[in-house]
């Protein structure tokens, strides 16, 4: 029987376990990234575990997440990770050379290698063929030091597509479409392959914004072929030594497939609060806009923000516009001040922010009261853009340009006669801003610099041999990792101090939590389906850890965030009948007896429910692997434990 393409790469990589759906299997690593938001933590995980040196074959370490620098933290947390980086073996990205998705995809990546970044956007690099996976820091630590990264083997999804798109509509309309389809939830424990004829017709930056929002589907990964496409853009990066080809066999297995007619689509857009409540933007109407803003890891490639100076090329904002444009590198940042299209977005009223992910993560530009906001990013959270009641519509930068030109929601097919960008035969090329890590001798004089903003970071203690605690929360479905551990300007900062960042967690469902979960002492919390979706952040799970939560017990998980539960300790628990959910209400006094034997070996738990005396089944879906990580207090007790 033939093979998917990840399925190659996957048997290519196994160190542990069957390629079969549902086991839990080990990969080899060649290649990690993280971020600034995430890495403080990696990195002093990595530290923890006392390994001289990265045993990838390249590691790289991106500043653009948190680049304001509001007050020192940020700046220290920056040194913080150059230093280690240098001392390490990890290359160091500075401010300013551009988002890690966009960067990697440019400088890094190479088709049929694995990625893990600690950020749920890295399967952006399936655009040109790697399997790249987001995950949580410490997983991230731990395969810069050579260890082997699990995930759940996943099922297959082919996404054959067809056709070509019509002018106007634009690959963002695309991953809407599978968004509709599959939903936010639809792509839990699946990888999703593109094929058929219509690949042949998407760029590599355009088929990047597709797996790129994958993330959003909480696929564990998406790809593409590696193709003479995909040789031709490496051959633009002056890599075309990195290219192989790579595409599934032709009696591959899948286990579901969807067939997009590219031909067929229209221009789209996702609206609030979810990246799955997707209509065409005919069918939504011309609503009145705010704000428009363009960039993030999905959309703010060359040929996306090409297109935007064309179209807003001698016009000018609607006034009641305001359009912030944040390319997503230095290299498209240069091209662009080169060719005079820059001039052209400043002229329209674009307000140009630096090479970063600025809005897309909260850190300026949130809406007014009740806005409606344009963004070409990938999610509309709730709360996400840093204005409670904002309201976030996703969309591509076709529609997004064609918008803030009008000040209404606006069709680009509108425009009249569509615009043209190619792909450029060499794109500049100028790794300045990447710097290499000290040699093996230099590297024992490299000295870590730290700031007063790292604090300790939270390790759990063995699992006890009962658990009894109140429900201190119980949320709904679709919970996200904004909703747990919001970001923006005002927490992003604190990423490494775990003990201030408590003070806002779950603050979009509930401000008194924190104090509440604290004053218990030990909480379990309450979720429903999809329970954690959206980013890899581990804070979501080391917060809640230091406010004492030593359960979670929902409908399902999302995939990253499930992980990250057990990396720091939590029980990550599933109702076997979902009713039950209905039988505990916040405040609830709870017992799980006998939690520590059972861990050990069984598949299924007993809630006793002391409130209403009701007993509640409950799910133990762990590898033996996990189970022991929870014995011991999480993974970084565990790799210590093992290492005796
Ligand atoms: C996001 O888009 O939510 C982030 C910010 O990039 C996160 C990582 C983080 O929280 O630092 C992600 O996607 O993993
Ligand atoms: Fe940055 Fe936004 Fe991409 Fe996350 S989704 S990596 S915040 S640009």
């Amino acid at each position: 029987m033939g093979l998917t393409l990840s399925q190659k790469i996957i048997k290519n990589h196994l160190l542990e376990g069957e390629m079969v759906a549902g086991n839990e299997i080990g990969l080899r690593i060649d290649q990690t990234l993280t971020q600034d938001a995430t890495g403080t933590m990696a990195y002093l995980e990595f530290e923890a575990m006392g390994v001289p040196r990265v045993k990838t074959e390249r590691s790289v370490a991106y500043i653009d997440h948190n680049t304001l620098q509001a007050g020192f933290e940020n700046a220290d947390d920056h040194r913080f990770i150059q230093s280690i980086a240098k001392k390490y073996g990890v290359y160091f990205s500075r401010p300013g050379n551009g988002i890690c998705h966009q960067v990697h995809l440019e400088r890094f990546g190479k088709p049929g290698k694995t990625l893990i970044g600690s950020d749920s956007h890295t399967p952006t690099g399936g655009g040109i063929g790697m399997l790249a996976f987001g995950a949580g820091g410490v997983d991230v630590a731990v395969a810069m030091g050579g260890g082997t990264y699990y995930i759940t083997m996943p099922k297959m999804v082919k996404v054959n597509l067809t056709g070509k798109l019509s002018d106007w509509v634009s690959a963002k309309d695309v991953i809407l479409e599978v968004l509709r389809i599959m939903s936010v939830k639809g792509g839990v424990g699946k990888i999703i392959e593109y094929a058929g004829e219509g690949v042949k017709t998407l760029t590599v930056p355009e088929r990047a914004t597709i797996t790129n929002m994958g993330a959003e589907l909480g696929a564990t990964t998406s790809i593409f072929p590696s193709d003479e496409i995909t040789k031709a853009f490496l051959k633009a990066q002056g890599r075309e030594q990195d290219w192989i080809e790579l595409s599934a066999d032709t009696d591959a297995q899948y286990d579901e497939c969807i067939d997009i007619d590219l031909s067929a689509l229209r221009p789209a857009a996702a609206m609030p609060h979810s990246p799955d409540n997707v209509k065409a933007v005919e069918d939504i109407g011309q609503i009145k806009v705010d704000q428009v803003c363009i960039g993030s890891c999905t959309n703010s490639s060359y040929l996306d923000l090409m297109k935007v100076a064309k179209i807003l090329k001698g016009k000018t904002v609607a006034e009641n516009v305001s359009l912030s444009i944040s390319p997503g590198s230095k290299q498209v940042y240069n091209m662009m001040a080169k060719n005079g299209a820059l001039a052209d977005i400043i002229n329209a009223g674009g307000r140009i922010l630096e090479c970063a992910c600025g809005p897309c993560i909260g850190m300026g530009f949130s809406p007014n009261s009740s806005g409606i906001s344009l963004r070409t990013f990938n999610r509309n959270f709730e709360g996400r853009s840093g204005t409670a009641d904002g309201q976030v519509y996703l969309v591509s930068p076709e529609t997004a340009a064609a918008s803030a030109l009008t000040g209404v929601l606006t069709d680009p097919r509108t425009l009249g006669d569509s615009i043209k960008i190619d792909m450029p035969e060499s794109f500049e090329i100028n790794d300045n801003l990447i710097i290499e890590p000290a040699s093996v001798e230099e590297a024992a004089n490299v000295e870590v610099l730290r700031g007063p903003n790292i604090k300790e970071f939270p390790l759990a203690d063995a699992l006890p041999a009962n658990i009894a605690a109140k429900a201190t929360l119980k949320v709904g479905d679709n919970i996200t990792t904004d909703h747990i551990m919001p970001a923006g300007a005002k927490i992003l900062p604190y990423r490494s101090n775990i003990p201030y960042m408590s003070q806002f967690c779950f603050g979009v469902c509930d401000k008194t939590f924190p104090e509440r979960a604290k004053a218990e002492g030990a909480s379990i919390i309450i979720g429903g389906s999809n329970y954690g979706q959206g980013s890899s952040r581990e804070h979501a799970a080391l917060v809640p850890l230091y406010l004492g939560v030593k359960a979670v017990v929902v409908k399902s998980f999302a995939r990253i965030h499930r992980a990250n539960l057990v990396n720091a300790g939590i029980l990550p628990l599933t109702f076997v009948n979902e009713d039950d959910y209905e039988k505990i209400s916040q405040g609830d006094a709870l017992c799980i007896p006998d939690i520590r034997e059972l861990v050990k070996s069984s598949d299924e738990a007993v809630i006793k429910n002391e409130t209403t005396g009701e007993d509640i089944k409950v799910k133990l879906e762990l590898s033996q692997r996990q189970r022991d990580i929870l014995l011991a207090g999480g993974l970084l007790n565990y790799t210590r434990e093992t290492a005796k």
